[in-house]
Protein backbone atom coordinates (compact mmCIF):
# COMPACT_ATOMS: atom_id res chain seq x y z
CA UNK A 1 0.00 0.00 0.00
CA UNK A 2 2.86 2.68 0.69
CA UNK A 3 4.20 2.19 -2.18
CA UNK A 4 0.99 3.38 -4.17
CA UNK A 5 0.10 5.98 -1.38
CA UNK A 6 3.55 7.94 -0.82
CA UNK A 7 3.56 9.27 -4.92
CA UNK A 8 0.62 10.59 -4.37
CA UNK A 9 1.57 12.60 -1.10
CA UNK A 10 4.57 13.87 -2.62
CA UNK A 11 2.56 15.86 -5.76
CA UNK A 12 0.49 17.72 -3.75
CA UNK A 13 3.31 18.35 -1.00
CA UNK A 14 5.18 19.47 -4.15
CA UNK A 15 2.45 21.50 -6.33
CA UNK A 16 1.42 23.46 -2.84
CA UNK A 17 5.32 24.38 -1.72
CA UNK A 18 5.59 26.04 -5.03
CA UNK A 19 2.50 27.38 -4.70
CA UNK A 20 2.75 28.72 -1.50
CA UNK A 21 5.93 29.33 -0.34
CA UNK A 22 5.61 31.81 2.61
CA UNK A 23 2.85 30.01 3.97
CA UNK A 24 2.48 29.14 7.78
CA UNK A 25 -0.80 27.62 8.93
CA UNK A 26 -2.32 29.04 11.80
CA UNK A 27 -6.09 27.62 13.10
CA UNK A 28 -7.04 30.39 15.17
CA UNK A 29 -5.85 32.76 12.75
CA UNK A 30 -8.48 30.82 9.92
CA UNK A 31 -11.24 30.68 12.04
CA UNK A 32 -11.48 34.08 14.02
CA UNK A 33 -13.88 36.60 11.99
CA UNK A 34 -11.51 39.39 13.10
CA UNK A 35 -8.15 38.99 13.79
CA UNK A 36 -6.13 39.51 16.93
CA UNK A 37 -4.57 42.63 15.52
CA UNK A 38 -7.20 43.83 13.44
CA UNK A 39 -6.11 47.55 12.28
CA UNK A 40 -4.93 50.26 9.67
CA UNK A 41 -1.72 49.90 7.84
CA UNK A 42 1.04 51.74 10.30
CA UNK A 43 4.25 51.95 8.48
CA UNK A 44 4.19 54.58 6.40
CA UNK A 45 1.80 55.88 3.50
CA UNK A 46 4.56 54.66 0.63
CA UNK A 47 4.50 51.18 2.06
CA UNK A 48 0.40 51.39 2.29
CA UNK A 49 0.50 52.46 -1.37
CA UNK A 50 3.27 49.83 -2.57
CA UNK A 51 1.07 46.72 -0.90
CA UNK A 52 -2.55 48.21 -1.66
CA UNK A 53 -2.95 46.19 -4.90
CA UNK A 54 -0.85 42.87 -3.92
CA UNK A 55 -3.01 42.74 -0.88
CA UNK A 56 -6.41 42.79 -2.65
CA UNK A 57 -5.27 40.06 -4.57
CA UNK A 58 -4.40 37.91 -1.75
CA UNK A 59 -7.35 39.29 0.09
CA UNK A 60 -9.07 38.16 -2.91
CA UNK A 61 -7.22 35.09 -3.22
CA UNK A 62 -8.32 33.92 0.19
CA UNK A 63 -12.29 33.95 -0.24
CA UNK A 64 -12.62 30.42 -2.42
CA UNK A 65 -11.57 27.36 -0.51
CA UNK A 66 -10.94 24.10 -2.94
CA UNK A 67 -9.54 20.96 -1.97
CA UNK A 68 -8.98 17.78 -3.93
CA UNK A 69 -7.66 14.10 -2.72
CA UNK A 70 -7.12 10.51 -4.14
CA UNK A 71 -8.05 7.07 -2.46
CA UNK A 72 -10.87 4.83 -1.41
CA UNK A 73 -13.92 5.88 0.39
CA UNK A 74 -17.32 7.38 1.05
CA UNK A 75 -18.57 10.10 3.09
CA UNK A 76 -20.05 13.52 2.49
CA UNK A 77 -20.04 17.17 4.91
CA UNK A 78 -22.05 19.85 4.46
CA UNK A 79 -21.37 23.27 6.36
CA UNK A 80 -22.73 26.42 6.98
CA UNK A 81 -20.32 27.25 9.05
CA UNK A 82 -18.98 24.98 11.82
CA UNK A 83 -21.52 25.09 14.29
CA UNK A 84 -23.89 24.36 11.24
CA UNK A 85 -22.65 21.24 10.12
CA UNK A 86 -23.28 17.75 9.67
CA UNK A 87 -21.48 14.79 7.54
CA UNK A 88 -19.31 11.74 7.98
CA UNK A 89 -16.93 9.57 6.39
CA UNK A 90 -14.32 6.73 5.89
CA UNK A 91 -11.98 5.79 3.73
CA UNK A 92 -8.13 6.63 2.99
CA UNK A 93 -7.43 9.59 0.74
CA UNK A 94 -4.18 11.92 0.12
CA UNK A 95 -5.32 15.57 -0.42
CA UNK A 96 -4.57 18.65 -0.88
CA UNK A 97 -6.52 22.13 -0.58
CA UNK A 98 -6.70 25.82 0.07
CA UNK A 99 -8.26 27.40 3.06
CA UNK A 100 -6.64 30.66 2.80
CA UNK A 101 -2.79 31.63 3.50
CA UNK A 102 -3.63 30.50 7.07
CA UNK A 103 -5.46 26.80 6.30
CA UNK A 104 -3.76 23.47 6.89
CA UNK A 105 -3.56 22.48 3.36
CA UNK A 106 -2.99 18.78 3.50
CA UNK A 107 -4.32 15.83 4.56
CA UNK A 108 -3.62 12.10 4.24
CA UNK A 109 -4.45 8.45 6.02
CA UNK A 110 -7.09 6.28 7.04
CA UNK A 111 -9.81 7.92 8.81
CA UNK A 112 -13.49 7.76 9.79
CA UNK A 113 -15.01 10.44 10.86
CA UNK A 114 -18.41 11.91 11.96
CA UNK A 115 -19.63 15.67 12.28
CA UNK A 116 -22.49 17.30 14.00
CA UNK A 117 -22.45 21.00 14.95
CA UNK A 118 -19.76 21.73 17.02
CA UNK A 119 -19.32 18.06 18.22
CA UNK A 120 -16.98 15.53 15.96
CA UNK A 121 -15.98 12.49 16.07
CA UNK A 122 -12.52 10.86 14.46
CA UNK A 123 -10.49 7.96 13.98
CA UNK A 124 -7.09 7.48 12.52
CA UNK A 125 -4.58 4.64 12.19
CA UNK A 126 -2.56 6.14 9.27
CA UNK A 127 -3.66 9.71 9.89
CA UNK A 128 -1.00 12.37 8.53
CA UNK A 129 -3.35 15.46 8.62
CA UNK A 130 -6.81 16.26 7.82
CA UNK A 131 -8.40 18.90 6.24
CA UNK A 132 -9.50 21.17 8.86
CA UNK A 133 -12.47 23.69 7.27
CA UNK A 134 -12.85 27.13 8.42
CA UNK A 135 -15.20 27.57 11.15
CA UNK A 136 -16.79 30.64 8.56
CA UNK A 137 -16.72 28.40 5.38
CA UNK A 138 -19.84 27.56 3.96
CA UNK A 139 -19.09 24.45 1.90
CA UNK A 140 -19.68 20.95 0.78
CA UNK A 141 -16.96 18.29 1.09
CA UNK A 142 -17.46 14.65 -0.67
CA UNK A 143 -15.70 11.47 -0.99
CA UNK A 144 -16.92 9.30 -3.85
CA UNK A 145 -15.14 5.74 -4.88
CA UNK A 146 -11.66 7.17 -5.46
CA UNK A 147 -12.08 10.33 -5.50
CA UNK A 148 -12.74 13.46 -2.70
CA UNK A 149 -13.46 17.11 -3.39
CA UNK A 150 -14.25 20.22 -1.06
CA UNK A 151 -15.28 23.43 -2.53
CA UNK A 152 -16.69 26.59 -0.36
CA UNK A 153 -16.79 30.24 0.12
CA UNK A 154 -15.69 32.48 3.18
CA UNK A 155 -17.81 34.50 4.51
CA UNK A 156 -15.05 36.30 6.92
CA UNK A 157 -12.44 36.52 3.72
CA UNK A 158 -15.31 38.31 2.08
CA UNK A 159 -15.63 40.91 4.49
CA UNK A 160 -12.01 41.23 5.47
CA UNK A 161 -11.57 41.47 0.71
CA UNK A 162 -14.36 44.61 0.71
CA UNK A 163 -13.16 46.27 3.89
CA UNK A 164 -9.83 45.62 2.65
CA UNK A 165 -10.48 48.44 0.60
CA UNK A 166 -10.31 50.93 3.41
CA UNK A 167 -6.96 49.25 3.74
CA UNK A 168 -8.27 48.57 7.13
CA UNK A 169 -7.19 44.50 7.55
CA UNK A 170 -9.84 42.97 9.37
CA UNK A 171 -8.38 39.54 8.94
CA UNK A 172 -4.96 40.50 10.47
CA UNK A 173 -3.06 39.08 7.24
CA UNK A 174 -1.78 41.94 5.09
CA UNK A 175 1.40 42.53 4.48
CA UNK A 176 3.32 46.58 5.00
CA UNK A 177 1.30 46.60 8.81
CA UNK A 178 3.54 46.46 11.45
CA UNK A 179 1.39 44.77 12.84
CA UNK A 180 -0.11 42.30 9.75
CA UNK A 181 0.41 38.47 10.68
CA UNK A 182 1.24 38.22 6.98
CA UNK A 183 4.78 40.83 7.86
CA UNK A 184 5.60 39.22 10.77
CA UNK A 185 5.99 36.05 9.10
CA UNK A 186 8.07 37.31 6.38
CA UNK A 187 10.37 39.20 8.83
CA UNK A 188 10.74 36.13 11.73
CA UNK A 189 11.18 33.42 8.93
CA UNK A 190 7.90 32.23 10.45
CA UNK A 191 8.49 31.89 13.68
CA UNK A 192 7.66 35.03 15.04
CA UNK A 193 3.49 34.78 14.68
CA UNK A 194 3.93 31.55 17.29
CA UNK A 195 5.54 33.62 19.85
CA UNK A 196 2.91 36.00 20.00
CA UNK A 197 0.31 33.45 20.95
CA UNK A 198 -1.22 33.52 24.68
CA UNK A 199 -0.08 30.34 26.48
CA UNK A 200 -3.55 28.47 26.22
CA UNK A 201 -2.75 28.10 22.13
CA1 LIG B 1 -6.69 41.44 4.88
Amino acid sequence: MMSITMPRRLLPLLLLGLACASCQTDPKGSDAFIGDHAGWPNEGFGKGVAMYLPNRILDLLDIVHVGVGFGPGAGIMLQVTRPLRVGAGAGIEDGVAWFGRMGEPFSGGHYAMAAFGPFDAQETTDVVLRWRVPFWDVGVWAQIYLGEAYLGIAPDEIVDFIVGFTTYDMKDDDYGRESGRETRRMRSGGVEDATRKPPDE
